[in-house]
């Protein structure tokens, strides 16, 4: 007795630490992994003038939309069945899209509503009529701003965003873009980000903040928006800073296993060539099938999925695009509406007992799940008919963080008289992650799934036939 005191009073700390110490996602940061798919909007001078990057010398007269109707983009939105917008407030040319009093160089001062317009408040009015969520770009590097370069860029900074949480809140995200040149006296500015960080943390605790390492969101490394097909959602950010000194992109695109600190992926794209508006790529939007493509690489390997739809000149969301987000939007639905349904659907853990009937794995809910702690979980499908299927979702629960590191699916029996079997492994699974392939003949299929040794939750297991050219080649 005295023996088993001394091991549990030993061990104990060491079992506590190492469940402490795995990273979990905060209730914001789970909340933003439902999101999965959502809007960028790049909109200010640029529209107008043709450029991707504002010198920041602009007239502030360039801005000049001449129907601008932040509802059209909150339909178009919905129609798509994205969840939430993110707008460049502020983009590199230091242009601010609502009045802010931290600058001479915003809407105020262009000609726009004879100078009392004010895009933030619209759209912010726009998201919470139509049920969005309203996201907010601001780039610390500002090529316009007086005081960039010099300690006094940092007041105006957290001053912006201090107005834009009081007057445009709630702020569901806020994006820290990574770049940072040289102001207009040709400095570059050394951003206080602890001071940025706090000063978001206590005004609006609730906003997920993203940047290349986060703290709370950070970028997949490309802008091609493609997350890693290993994807794990912790990060260790130890030694490495914002923008040129943040991790290699290979890293931020897999995040590291084991790693420190909850910060998902998320995969920003644009639906053009170019992140702002220009006519001559009018002919140049990706087509549903592309955008298709995006979302398997993105949403369907556990990532977040930002797609730029900028606004054109007139203020408004070109045809072509909602075009084609509406296209993409009916290509989800046509495929991923009809779940087949498996007969039976059965688990156990690898070193013991008995296979259970779970109906928690094929009930659409991610609340429930099967849990397998140090070791490894077998799932067997089973259908009474075989059917053809190209497509197996799997779906972790994140509550207590990720751990699924491998799964290995075999596809066996016997179809016309001969034996077949069939293997497919992707490593993690992470929110959902989405497998496609040339279609095969599923009538048992077993599942092993090897997870780092923590307390592993699958939630659920879906099967499809989608149409084959959207099979991932
Ligand atoms: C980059 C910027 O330089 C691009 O203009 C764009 O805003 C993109 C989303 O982030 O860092």
């Amino acid at each position: 007795m005295k023996n088993f005191s001394i091991i549990i009073l030993v061990c104990c700390p060491l079992v506590f630490q190492a469940q402490i110490g795995i990273p979990k996602p905060s209730k914001a940061q789970l909340a933003w992994h439902e999101m999965e798919f959502y809007l960028f909007m790049h909109f200010g001078p640029n529209t107008f003038t043709d450029l991707e990057w504002g010198h920041g010398t602009e007239k502030e007269e360039v801005f000049n939309p001449t129907d601008l109707d932040c509802e059209q983009w909150c339909r178009i939105a919905k129609a798509a069945g994205a969840k939430g917008i993110i707008i460049t407030a502020k983009h590199h040319d230091g242009f601010c899209l609502w009045p802010s009093k931290y600058s001479k160089h915003t809407v105020r001062e262009s000609k726009w509503k004879d100078g009392k317009g004010d895009v933030l408040k619209d759209l912010s009015e726009a998201c919470k009529k139509y049920g969005l969520k309203f996201g907010v770009y601001i780039s610390p590097w500002d090529r316009n701003h007086p005081d960039y370069g010099t300690e006094k860029y940092n007041d105006v900074f957290v001053n912006m965003m201090k107005e834009i949480f009081a007057n445009y809140g709630p702020i569901w995200e806020l994006w820290w873009d990574g770049a940072n040149g040289e102001g207009p006296n040709g400095k570059k500015q050394v951003y206080d980000w602890h001071r940025f960080e706090r000063t978001v943390r206590e005004l609006s605790p609730n906003t997920v903040v993203f940047s290349d390492i986060g703290p709370d969101v950070r970028w997949c490394g490309n802008e091609d928006g493609i997350a890693g097909k290993t994807n794990w959602n912790t990060l260790d950010t130890a030694g490495f800073k914002r923008g040129a000194g943040g991790p290699p992109q290979d890293t931020l695109n897999a995040g590291n296993v084991n790693g420190r600190n909850w910060i998902p992926a998320e995969c920003d794209v644009s639906i053009r060539p170019g992140w702002f508006y220009h006519k001559a790529e009018d002919s140049k939007v990706k087509m549903p099938e592309q955008l298709f493509n995006l979302y398997l690489k993105s949403v369907g390997r556990g990532a977040n999925l930002l797609l730029n739809v900028p606004p054109d000149g007139r203020g408004l969301i070109n045809e072509n695009d909602s075009a084609a987000l509406v296209g993409f939007r009916n290509l989800l639905e046509m495929n991923f509406s009809k779940r087949i349904k498996f007969d039976g659907v059965s688990f156990r853990k690898r070193n013991g007992g008995r296979f259970i009937y779970k109906e928690c794995l094929n009930d659409d809910k991610s609340k429930t799940f099967v849990k397998f702690n140090h070791d490894s979980g077998i799932v067997r499908l089973y259908m009474k008919t075989g059917v053809l299927i190209n497509c197996v979702v799997f779906k972790e629960n994140l509550k207590k963080g990720q751990h699924i590191s491998s799964v290995k699916i075999e596809f066996a029996g016997w179809a016309a008289n001969n034996e077949y079997r069939q293997v497919k492994t992707i490593s993690t699974i992470g929110k959902k992650r989405i497998l496609t392939f040339p279609a095969i003949y599923a009538k048992y299929v077993t599942i092993t799934l090897i997870s780092q040794g923590r307390r592993s939750r699958l939630s659920e297991v879906e099967a499809y036939l989608i149409d084959e050219k959207l099979v991932e080649k």
